[in-house]
């Protein structure tokens, strides 16, 4: 009697196991970076974190390198919930609303300190636009600021004449067309092998992408312009967001702040070391000079002009709210 009762509990036990993980929700999200990116990683730790706060319900499988969706399909599979959650560079989207564009806007804001200042002051507003997009924001983490790679040494823009640049959204490929270069959309997944093939001799981003593309390899020079700090976005199909308990709903804010201040801290920390690599793969690392400073110091300005008058209201908004905190 005692041993039947014994096995009852057991089989419980294991019933209740089985229904348990059958109703874990698997939640696919796609992320345009490497394995091994920074992003990448934290949006591991983000994913652990919810697991472990929603006790298994809710299991986040992270896809890099855009194997699940391309970078720019991203954010429309999550809008149309063919994935629950992604994560993407928004100024990639600039051409679907110039608000999306705000943290690459040369030199408005090129250090840690000011891209914090800019997100916050913006953040309201995006929050606003991508929930009109089905959308509900998580959370976003800088890249380390941005410089020029070039094959040979750059003087002044004048040097970018007729070079083929990889651009990563329409910043970058105004900024090319700006310096006389000839702008190619190439996904961070993409650009070894366009560098390797010469689809693209130069591109301005971070040590990050940098590195992770083992740039060195075919290009030799990093101009450390210091010209903004993209950020990756994390958001959630809101029918998704929906579906989820209140209480879940608190695990996945509080793991999102959590995320985005653990995965700024890593951005800082590991802007430096990047370059050290980049160094002791050969590559010169060297600050703008004078001419070339001036030179994109004027492309800046034309295009602070261009998005405010773009950006309209919302955009003025955003740049007056930063410029006073
Ligand atoms: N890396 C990304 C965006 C900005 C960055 O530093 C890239 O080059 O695609």
């Amino acid at each position: 009697m005692l041993r039947c009762t014994r096995r009852l509990a057991l089989a419980t036990a294991a019933w209740i196991g089985v229904v348990g993980a059958a109703s874990a929700e698997r939640w696919d999200m796609p992320l345009a970076y490497p394995e091994t990116n920074f992003h990448t990683e934290n949006a591991k730790k983000f994913a652990a974190c919810v697991k472990d706060g929603t006790k298994g319900a809710i299991e986040i499988v992270t896809h890099a390198n855009g194997s699940l969706f391309k970078g720019n399909d991203i954010k429309r599979a999550v809008q149309t919930g063919q994935a629950p959650i992604g994560e993407r560079l928004l100024s990639a989207h600039e051409n679907e609303n110039p608000l999306f564009g705000y943290d690459a806007v040369p030199f408005l804001a090129s250090s840690y300190e000011a891209s914090e200042k800019l997100w916050k002051a913006a953040k309201p507003k995006l929050e606003a636009l991508l929930d009109k997009q089905n959308l509900v924001l998580l959370y976003s983490v800088p890249w380390p600021p941005q410089g020029i790679y070039t094959k040979k040494p750059l003087q002044s823009a004048a040097d970018m004449k007729g070079v083929k640049f990889r651009s990563y959204n329409a910043a970058t490929a105004r900024m090319a067309e700006l310096m006389g270069a000839i702008p190619v959309q190439i996904e961070a997944a993409e650009l070894t092998q366009a560098l390797a093939t010469g689809v693209v001799e130069s591109f301005i981003s971070s040590g990050s992408t940098g590195y992770d593309s083992k740039v060195w390899e075919q290009l030799k020079y990093w101009y450390d312009t210091q010209a903004w700090l993209p950020r990756n976005t994390v958001f959630v199909n809101k029918a998704a967001w929906n579906g989820l308990t209140p209480e879940q709903q608190k695990v996945f804010r509080d793991c999102a702040a959590k995320a985005e201040a653990e995965g700024t801290a890593r951005s800082k920390e590991l802007a430096g070391w990047y370059i050290e690599q980049l160094k002791a793969k050969g590559m010169t690392i060297e600050p703008a000079s004078p001419q070339l400073k001036a030179d994109l110091a004027k492309i800046g300005e034309i295009m602070t002009n261009d998005w405010l008058a773009k950006a309209g209201e919302d955009g003025k908004a955003i740049v007056e709210a930063f410029r006073k905190m």
